[in-house]
């Protein structure tokens, strides 16, 4: 299916703007990966992902917890990263300034080669212990969360939690790198979870041009100079395709 890439956006980036864009899970949703607004299958159908991915459920029930992360990670582990996260890695080598700012935790735009990547909420391939964050090797991928070696402490994936602080650092390149770029693209996210849904707001403010792909409306749709209705597995390759000539 041919998608309608605006002329003007073509142009926009063939002018190598200074760009950013914040990632959701909907860019993983063509590897196969749930969205955390997709209802979940199977075991985890009746679970909810709101309520699961806090530290309330983790003390409560830690074993639980790491049976759901354990889930997560080994639909990764099975899946790859698509073509939309290929032409984002593509993006960053085509223009001198494009920062990669993603909700996301399964580690595919690393994968797919992104290097200028901000990962907002952790990685859930990484294990710390619950306490100090010292990091853990191996996930133990028995049913019950693995013991810290040092502490005894149950360990935990290193993602952030509702109600946890994000890494200081990235969050602060996030909102830099949104002041001051000229372009911003939202790709797959509800834009429902603070402080990330903040950025493409923060673009808008600082007068950069804001583009949505997503085959749904959000709550950004009103304020975005472009919205592009689809999914970002083929929104993005047509959109360096149409600008740069590259398949990805
Ligand atoms: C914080 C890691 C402060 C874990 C995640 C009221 C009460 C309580 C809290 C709050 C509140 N109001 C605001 C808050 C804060 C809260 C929050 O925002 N809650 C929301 C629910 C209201 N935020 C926090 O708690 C954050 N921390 O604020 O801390 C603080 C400060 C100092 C000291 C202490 C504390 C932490 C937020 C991070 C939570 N962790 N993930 C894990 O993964 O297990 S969030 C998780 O959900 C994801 O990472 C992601 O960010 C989010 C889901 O959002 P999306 O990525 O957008 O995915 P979603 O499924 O929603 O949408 C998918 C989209 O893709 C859809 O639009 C769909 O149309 C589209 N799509 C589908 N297919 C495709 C597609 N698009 C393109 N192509 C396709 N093929």
């Amino acid at each position: 299916m041919k998608h309608d890439i605006p002329p003007e956006l073509v142009e926009l980036l063939r002018a190598n703007p200074q760009s950013a864009a914040l990632t959701g899970a909907g860019v993983s949703a063509e590897s196969g990966i749930p969205t955390f607004r997709d209802a979940q299958t199977g075991l985890w159908a009746r679970f909810d992902p709101l309520e699961l991915a806090t530290p309330q459920a983790y003390e409560r029930d830690p074993d639980l917890v790491w049976r759901w992360y354990r889930w997560r990670r080994e639909l990764i582990g099975q899946a790859e990263p698509n073509p939309g996260h290929r032409a984002l890695a593509s993006l960053e080598g085509l223009l001198d300034e494009f920062t990669l700012i993603t909700q996301n935790v399964d580690g595919f735009h690393r994968a797919a080669g992104s290097r200028r990547l901000l990962e907002l909420h952790g990685n859930i391939n990484r294990t710390v212990c619950s306490r100090d964050r010292t990091p853990m090797s191996g996930f133990g991928e028995a049913d019950s969360a693995p013991r810290c070696g040092q502490c005894g402490a149950p360990g935990r994936p290193d993602v952030v939690w509702f109600g946890e602080a994000l890494p200081m650092d990235a969050l602060q390149d996030a909102f830099e790198a949104a002041r001051s770029c000229e372009l911003f693209f939202s790709i797959g996210t509800s834009t429902a979870v603070e402080p990330a849904a903040s950025l493409p707001f923060v673009a808008l403010e600082a007068g950069a041009t804001l583009v949505e792909i997503n085959p749904e409306r959000t709550a950004l749709s009103d304020d975005a100079h472009h919205v592009i209705t689809g999914m970002a597995g083929a929104v993005l390759p047509a959109l360096v395709s149409e600008a740069f000539g590259q398949r990805v």
